[in-house]
């Protein structure tokens, strides 16, 4: 049978399981990727299972999220993440080397390879041709130990690429495009797979920008063919030997279709406070801008950075504008210095950051209040920038730089009119400054055995959940509304150094909801706890979208909540809430979400009973007398990772057996 992209690579690496769309099959994993704010508890939970050496092609761990360093966390787990990574024969990206997904689509990633990563925008690697997709750290650490990982197969969405960007237009303008169609919800068990004439006018850079921001779409992953284009890539990264030409069969038949014409587009931005909130430059130029940051995972490759440059060179950002550039990896901003770049946007008034994630994870340059702020980010989720309420527009860099010229927002196609700039056409370099001196290689077994890893007491293993009772009896914590992001549940920030130490961040679960002179979340959920009552949490639509991050799972866990009972919920979320034992109910019907309130008591007489056998509970509202049904949709896998309290304990339980 004629097969797309994604099903050729599911087909190469199936473990387990039938390859058909809403089948969940055990794949195997080639690569692993986890990052230091989700790293920790990655390699925590690698050594609980009795795991010793990581058993795929290659892991990596990088040190990218949160470098801030006030007080002793950060460096702690700096510190415990390259002995742990030594010990397991993974590698290790030292602070300053760079995003984790910026690194890895230079260094290690293959088309036709699968990678797992503890991070949602792992699938910015689908722009070389990998299968790359994001979990929890749990579900790292079990592919880094060797096991399968688990996922239901999607259906595919093709997008057809036609015609060409346009001067001034950006590859983030195709992704904000198909935002602008398909929203940051209702895609769960989809992926996208780009194909059509206009691929081969695109460079893996640019790919990686769009698959980078599937992730907010919320699909499982994004990828593109493997073409000239990515030999080329992998060539100027002195990586040759790792390129494989790789597309769809020519009668592949995809589930859905969006033909998307490149030679149409104009330049857009994600207006505040969704990534889906899209309008045209057009629509929103003259407002006055007032921070612009250019760099995250999505937009600081050389190219776009080069961009920038040459759009500043010898001139001078407006006055009322703060600006600042954080290049993607070492490699970039070591190119940067080399031939000048990095002295023209310094003239020109730009602060140099770090390499690394810096303000898009909230690790500083929160705007002031009321201040507009244009970012080349990915996510403008409410507050994810620090100040609330916040104005965050998502754009392309080069809207970005043209709004830090002029001090409004600013489309950049009048650049050549307003201030007689021209089209800085950047060509991908033929040769990188490749230099891996700060990615520390795997050490040998014999060399392993003498590394002792470094545990300083900021960082605490976290405690494993208990069995689910035969019939739950819990009270509504919250009712949240439609996308509920996991920054609502977990948020990151000032809060980030404490990844490390769930009872201590459990302190903040759902923190910006909390009211002055009330109790807390935690505070409630603790409370509740002590009277053996469970918590529940009652949402929306496309609850837990956004991040990976399975503190959002582990931290409610740790607080006593049972079940999260949603109109909907999103993909890595649901198998994090699983993984640490809380039962994801989707409600049967809508419309009970309207009569369930705050503080209403909820009994489901047969839990465990339904978790084995049925994908169906009854709910009983007691407080307000009510019943409606719930659905689990629950794989044999599933049930049998809540019947045995959490991933952890699964897995151990099958190493065992
Ligand atoms: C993010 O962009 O939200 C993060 C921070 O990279 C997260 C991971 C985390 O919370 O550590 C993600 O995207 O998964
Ligand atoms: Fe880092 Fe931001 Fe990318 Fe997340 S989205 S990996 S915080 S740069």
């Amino acid at each position: 049978m004629e097969q797309t992209l994604i099903y050729k690579i599911l087909s190469d690496h199936r473990l387990d399981g039938k390859i058909a769309a809403g089948e969940e099959i055990g794949m195997r994993i080639d690569q692993t990727l986890t990052q230091d704010a989700t790293g920790t508890t990655a390699f925590l939970f690698f050594e609980a299972m009795g795991a010793t050496r990581a058993k795929t092609q290659l892991s990596v761990s990088y040190v990218d999220h949160n470098m801030a360093q006030f007080g002793p966390e950060n460096h702690n787990d700096h510190l415990y993440l390259q002995t742990a990574a030594a010990k397991a024969g993974a590698y290790h990206s030292r602070a300053g080397n760079g995003i984790c997904h910026q690194v890895h689509l230079e260094r290690f990633a293959k088309p036709g390879a699968t990678l797992l990563g503890s991070d949602s925008h792992t699938p910015t690697c689908g722009g070389i041709g990998t299968l790359a997709v994001g979990a929890g750290g749990l579900d790292v650490a079990v592919a880094m130990a060797g096991g399968p990982f688990y996922l239901r197969c999607p259906k595919v969405l093709g997008v057809k690429l036609t015609g060409k960007l346009n001067d001034w237009v950006a590859a983030k303008d195709v992704i904000f495009k198909l935002l602008s169609q398909l929203s940051t919800k209702g895609n769960v068990g989809w992926a996208i797979e780009y194909f059509g004439q206009g691929v081969s006018t695109l460079s893996v850079p640019q790919r990686a920008t769009i698959t980078n921001m599937g992730a907010e779409l919320g699909v499982t992953t994004s990828i593109f063919p493997s073409d000239e284009q990515t030999r080329k890539f992998l060539t100027a990264q002195k990586r040759q030997e790792d390129y494989q030409p790789l597309a769809a069969d020519t009668d592949a038949e995809y589930d859905r279709i969006i033909e998307i014409n490149l030679s149409e587009l104009v330049p857009m931005a994600a207006c505040p406070s969704s990534p889906d909130n899209v309008k045209t430059i057009t629509e929103i130029a003259g407002t006055q801008a007032h921070q612009i940051l250019i760099g995250s995972c999505t937009n600081s490759s050389f190219a776009d950075l080069m961009t920038v440059a040459k759009v500043l060179k010898a001139r001078r950002i407006n006055n009322m504008v703060e600006f600042a550039v954080a290049p993607g990896s070492r490699e970039v901003l070591n190119m940067l210095a080399a031939n000048g770049a990095l002295s023209d946007m310094i003239s020109a008034g730009a602060r140099i950051l770090e390499s690394g994630c810096g303000p898009c994870i909230g690790q500083g340059f929160s705007p002031a209040d009321g201040a507009v702020s244009l970012r080349t980010f990915n996510r403008n989720f409410p507050g994810r920038s620090g100040t609330s309420p916040d104005l965050v527009y998502l754009v392309s860099p080069e809207t970005a730089v043209a709004s830090a010229l002029t001090g409004k927002i600013t489309d950049p196609r009048d650049l050549p009119k307003l201030l007689s700039i021209q089209y800085p056409r950047i060509d991908s370099p033929d040769q990188f400054a490749v230099d891996d001196s700060m990615m520390e290689k795997p050490l040998s077994e014999a060399e392993a055995a003498k590394v002792q890893v470094l545990r300083p007491a900021t960082i605490v293993v976290p405690e494993m959940p208990p069995p689910l009772p035969e019939k739950l009896r819990a009270q509504v914590l919250i009712k949240c509304g439609d996308k509920t992001t996991t920054d609502h549940i977990m948020p990151a920030g000032p809060f980030l150094k404490l990844r490390s130490n769930v009872p201590q961040y459990a302190k903040v679960v759902f923190n910006c909801f909390n009211k002055q002179g009330k109790p807390t979340f935690a505070q409630r959920a603790l409370e509740l706890k002590k009277k053996t009552t469970a918590g529940v949490i009652v949402a929306g639509q496309s609850y837990g979208q956004g991040s990976s991050r399975e503190h959002a799972a582990l931290c409610p866990m740790y607080l006593g909540v049972r079940a999260v009972i949603a109109k909907s919920i999103e993909r890595i979320h649901r198998a994090n809430l699983i993984n640490f034992c809380i039962v994801p109910i989707e409600l049967a019907d809508p419309a009970d979400y309207e009569k369930i309130e705050p503080d209403d008591l909820l009994q489901i007489d047969n839990l465990l009973e339904a978790i084995k056998h049925s994908n169906e509970v009854t709910i009983i509202d007691k407080t307000a007398s009510f019943e409606f049904s719930g659905k689990l949709a629950l794989s044999n896998r599933e049930r049998q990772i809540l019947l045995s309290a959490g991933l952890l304990n699964y897995t151990r339980k099958k190493t065992n057996d």
